[in-house]
């Protein structure tokens, strides 16, 4: 028997305000060009003055080797991972982390150019997105060391949906090029 379209069926993303649910994301920040440090600061201080949004968890600061389609040139980066809570739909979310990224002098030129931040959406809940503007969870979070390290030191169940636990998924990662700066602390 074909199921019967329920009208009761809701979706977190198409409530109103006071409706939606809380739920954690994961966001991935990073920069390899300026200030490093000072813009990490900016955009955990911009995420936390943001409406509708609790940071929970900052990782400590880690300097990564350039992993993936970059130039060869390329600058170490400072990385970090942020929980927050949210009540934000996730494209607004995506809005919101664009406009900090242009706010802390981000140019939009070729993938993988150095930036002067970088603010990327892991994970948010369970949500599955799969758009123009927007795929999550983030498909290519598990295999990156500069995301799962900094992750797992502040959210050790964390899971990236249809994936697996990320202390599992770190099992398959070289993490040898993410090295913790204790002399780097981002303040909340
Ligand atoms: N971001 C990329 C590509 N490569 N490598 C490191 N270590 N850290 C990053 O944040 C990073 C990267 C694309 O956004
Ligand atoms: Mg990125
Ligand atoms: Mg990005």
């Amino acid at each position: 028997m074909t199921e019967a379209p329920t009208p009761y069926e809701l979706d977190a993303d198409t409530m109103t305000g006071g409706m939606r649910p809380i739920r954690q994301a994961v966001l991935s920040i990073g920069s390899n060009l300026g200030d490093r440090a000072g813009r990490l600061q900016g955009a955990v201080s911009a995420l936390e003055d943001t409406p509708e949004v609790t940071v929970v968890a900052i990782s400590s600061v880690y300097e990564t080797e350039p992993f993936g389609d970059v130039p060869e040139d390329s600058e170490k980066f400072l990385n970090a991972v942020v929980l927050i809570d949210t009540t934000l739909t996730v494209h607004t979310l995506l809005d919101r982390a664009r406009a900090i990224e242009d706010a802390f002098d981000r140019e939009r030129g070729e993938p993988g150019a150095p930036r002067t931040l970088d603010v990327d959406i892991i994970v948010v809940g369970d949500r599955i997105a799969n758009d123009d503007t927007l795929t999550l969870p983030h498909p290519r979070a598990h295999e990156r060391a500069f995301v799962l390290v900094p992750w797992l030191e502040i959210d050790p169940e964390g899971e990236i949906p249809g994936k697996g636990f990320i202390a599992d998924l770190i099992g398959n990662v070289d993490t040898s090029g993410v090295v913790k700066r204790e002399d780097i602390e981002i303040l909340l």
